[in-house]
């Protein structure tokens, strides 16, 4: 057991939060409400979150002090990952992939974003990132009204699973994971670079309970991986206000 983790009451047991629609609405700040319930329950256990999203994106999300209210930080499903506050050793996609390969795939997606006709485009279609690129037919730079509509046309139209399917044919021998985790994109990484990525950080911290929170733990959602692991004790919530009640109810926080 590490010695940081003596001073809580469960020091064998973490808490990890997926975090758009679990921590907080997609894309949208966390509450100050469930900013001071997660104070509390860092006096119980050890609490940490894990985000397909990049760090910065998850600093808007749940503050400036993100980095300190967790004690576990898991950015792009931990491939960029930080203990109390101090970076833990991360791997690359470019160099896991090599720059060929990554063109010819980048090449392709932005021929086949081209050829789409959405009612709306943005800019941003494809995003580098250090774990994994990020994928959207609108655009990352669409508004959050923008984001609604896109995410209730492509119910209808199925846009990003048309786009996965013809990648997954397309790109068969690449060996890469298709995430479809949000409102307006997709996560494209290694096999096995999904949230279970981040349970390799914590092995040798002496951890009995790992629970894990997410909203997507379906199949096919980003957080089914992780919520089906043998090692973890999932929960299934609906929203930040769900995830609250289940933490009242888990821990009486
Ligand atoms: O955390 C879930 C997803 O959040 C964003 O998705 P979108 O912009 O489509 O709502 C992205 O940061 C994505 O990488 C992430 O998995």
């Amino acid at each position: 057991m590490a010695s940081e983790w003596l001073t809580r009451a469960r020091p064998d047991t973490i808490c990890l939060f997926d975090v758009d629609g679990t921590l907080s609405l997609a894309r949208q700040s966390a509450t100050p409400a469930m900013l001071d319930q997660l104070k509390r329950l860092k006096q119980e256990c050890v609490i940490g979150f894990v985000g397909g999203s990049d760090l910065a994106k998850q600093v808007e999300q749940i503050g400036p002090d993100a980095l300190s209210l967790f004690d576990f930080c898991f950015s792009e499903n931990g491939l960029t990952a930080f203990r109390l506050g101090t970076p833990l050793p991360s791997q690359s996609f470019i160099a896991w992939l090599g720059e060929d390969k990554y063109k010819r795939l980048v090449r392709w997606v932005l021929r086949y974003v081209s050829e789409l006709d959405l009612p709306k485009m943005r800019g941003t279609f494809v995003e580098f990132r250090n774990g994994m690129i990020n994928v959207s037919p609108i655009g990352r730079n669409a508004s959050i009204a923008e984001r609604i509509e896109f995410e209730a046309y492509d119910k209808e139209h199925r846009i990003r699973e048309t786009m996965v399917a013809k990648l997954k044919e397309e790109f068969a021998e690449y060996g890469l994971t298709y995430s479809i985790g949000g409102q307006i994109s997709f996560d494209v990484f290694p096999a096995g670079w999904d949230k279970t990525y981040c349970l390799r950080h914590l092995s040798g911290e002496g951890f009995k309970t790992i629970h894990f929170f997410g909203d997507k733990t379906f199949k096919g959602g980003n957080d089914y991986e992780i919520y089906t692991h043998p090692s973890v004790t999932g929960h299934a919530v609906r929203s930040p206000d769900d995830t609250m009640a289940e933490l009242t109810t888990l821990f009486g926080v």
